[in-house]
């Protein structure tokens, strides 16, 4: 195999543990907390869950290992989007698991969830797993995007587990995934399956938090990965003075990694979705208000800044939902197909204008014909219109311009607007992890063992004190239940784990809100670089603005 210099002194990287996990298999004792009750709506969520609720927490500490000797077949699965540092979850999982025991056997089901399903799996070898330490991606067994929720999938599930000896699943995923695996612990438990099920949260989108879990892995490395490139560009516009740059950078619904870019970067303008929706914000008003930040700058003949879009922000904008809503409508079944049989855009624009109101017909009309094309395109397989399509970093480039030609015929602006647009989102989710993913991953997976090994269902690995250096992490385990509450999903009620939206009044949005005025006007973009992976613990070892400021290490 081909690697770089960067990978092959990667592989050689220890990563560190927290210090109770650090002594050893044998010196590994547990320590069960208080009972646990879910976040929201308990009597339901007992009520669906009676094998798996209401158990304990769970932290490791230095002692003497209790676990009960038995020979572990644990599953591993890696769910949904990429994010950096899933192979060190893999990694930690099976050096917990061989050192314990070097007859454990540690499966890859590959492609995602499906993989179990399909009874399409690996079993990993030392030289194999070698290949993959401290690397990013998730091609060591892929991912996938099939949802484990169904009775049937389930009993397959117990199936391939009883063929192959399997004694625990680990689920590697966000927030659908986790919900999943409690949903899957629950069924083991209730069918009596022996199959333990473990959950490790995952995601570059940050919205997997909660009083348990202070972050998902990924967050650290994505957003410092998005950080370094937007700094670049801010450099770049900072020198040639000539553009406005508008970046879309991922995050399905929401907006930690813009706020977190923000942050890191200062640039001119960052949109919030969740307070885009808080203030219930029209697609007019926000490009108003990026305007605003143009005419500031050009008075001051700055004709050149930086936007940072979160990709779900169209979503969040009240209008533009309703739009959304009024197109699937039109398109419901058989419609899609007279829609799609008029041949120019012509007759589409007057099919839509028939079918429209006309309040969503207003809205769609100051749109750029390429972004009312995007919303004709693909569907889902719900036959909805894909939200992540639309090129929201265009439209705003081409709204801001629509309010800047007014201004300019009105005598209130007298600068130069030249747009160019960005999307970073793959970018990031599969680079090298930081020192702080590669640590954490490990650990993750490590803990994920130590669970298994001693007997627990329906559980999350969970690291926390992250703010502080590794040595001082907390290793330990939260009853997935604790976490859920009921919510309604495609019209039924359902138990889930919480989706962490951005709190506006939490210290990160707080933080950005009382500097951005600043931001829009003067020239206040720093520079983060690329994140480092050996040098001074101060530069490599740091964690998130996000996190600093939660736990008020940030001012
Ligand atoms: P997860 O929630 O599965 O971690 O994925 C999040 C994400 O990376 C989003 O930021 C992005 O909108 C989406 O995945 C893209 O999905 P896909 O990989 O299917 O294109």
């Amino acid at each position: 195999m081909n690697i770089s210099p960067l990978q092959i002194e990667r592989l050689k990287y220890a990563p560190k543990l927290p210090g109770m996990l650090r002594n050893g298999i044998s010196e590994i004792s547990v320590k069960e907390g208080e009972a646990t009750t879910s976040a929201a709506d308990q009597e339901k969520i007992q009520e669906l869950f009676p094998n798996t609720y209401g158990k304990k927490e769970i932290t490791f500490e230095k002692g003497a290992n209790t676990s009960a000797a038995k020979k572990q077949v644990v599953g591993v699965i890696l769910s949904g989007g990429q994010a950096p540092g899933g192979h060190n979850v893999v990694c930690g999982l099976y050096d917990a698991l061989k050192a314990t025991d070097s007859e454990n056997v540690l499966l890859g089901f590959k492609g995602g969830p499906s993989g179990l399903l399909e009874d399409n799996y690996i079993e990993f070898t030392d030289d194999f797993i070698d290949q993959y330490r401290n690397t990013g991606g998730f091609d060591i067994i892929g991912s996938g995007r099939t949802k484990l929720e169904t009775e049937e999938q389930f009993a397959i599930a117990s199936e391939v587990c009883k063929k192959h000896g399997v004694t625990a699943i680990v689920i590697i995923g966000g927030d659908d995934s986790n919900t999943n695996a409690g949903v899957l612990a629950e069924y083991m438990a209730a069918h009596n399956t022996g199959v333990q099920v473990i959950g490790c949260p995952k995601t570059i989108d940050g919205d997997l938090k909660n009083e348990d879990i202070e972050c998902s892995f990924g967050f650290d490395t994505a957003t410092k990965t998005y950080s370094e490139l937007i700094g670049n560009i801010q450099r770049d516009a900072n020198s040639a003075k000539k553009y406005w740059h508008f970046i879309k950078v991922m995050g399905r619904s929401a907006s930690h990694v813009a706020l977190e870019c923000a942050l890191e970067t200062q640039p001119s303008i960052c949109l919030i979705s969740e307070e885009v929706a808080a203030k219930k914000m029209s697609l007019s008003q926000i490009a108003n208000y990026i305007a605003d930040s143009v005419t500031a700058r050009a008075k001051n003949g700055n004709n050149f800044g930086v936007v940072v879009i979160p990709e779900g922000v169209v979503e969040f904008v009240p209008e533009f939902s309703a739009l959304i809503a009024e197109i699937n409508e039109l398109l419901a079944g058989s419609k899609a197909d007279e829609f799609n049989a008029l041949e120019s855009w012509a007759d589409k624009y007057a099919f839509i204008e028939k079918g429209l109101t006309a309040e969503s017909m207003a809205v769609f009309a100051t749109l750029p014909q390429a972004v009312q094309q995007q919303l004709f395109l693909e569907r889902d397989p719900h036959g909805n219109v894909q939200v992540s399509l639309i090129e929201s970093e265009k439209l705003f480039a081409s709204l801001v311009a629509d309010v800047l030609k007014e201004r300019k015929a009105a005598g209130e602006y007298n600068g130069k607007f030249a747009t160019l647009t960005h999307f970073f989102g793959y970018e990031g989710r599969c680079a090298f992890p930081s020192n702080f993913d590669a640590d954490y991953c490990y650990s993750l997976g490590y803990n994920a063992f130590m669970l298994i090994q001693y007997g627990y269902n329906g559980y999350l690995s969970k690291i926390s004190n992250l703010s502080a250096p590794a040595d001082e992490w907390v290793a330990g385990g939260m009853p997935i239940t604790k976490m859920m509450n009921m919510e309604r999903r495609h019209g039924e009620d359902k138990p889930v784990i919480k989706k962490a939206l951005v709190e506006l009044d939490g210290a990160p949005f707080k933080y950005f809100e009382a500097h951005r005025a600043e931001w829009a006007v003067e020239t206040c973009f720093t520079y983060p670089g690329a994140i480092q992976y050996y040098g001074p613990t101060e530069v490599c070892d740091l964690t998130t603005r996000t996190l600093a400021l939660e736990k008020g290490l940030m001012k």
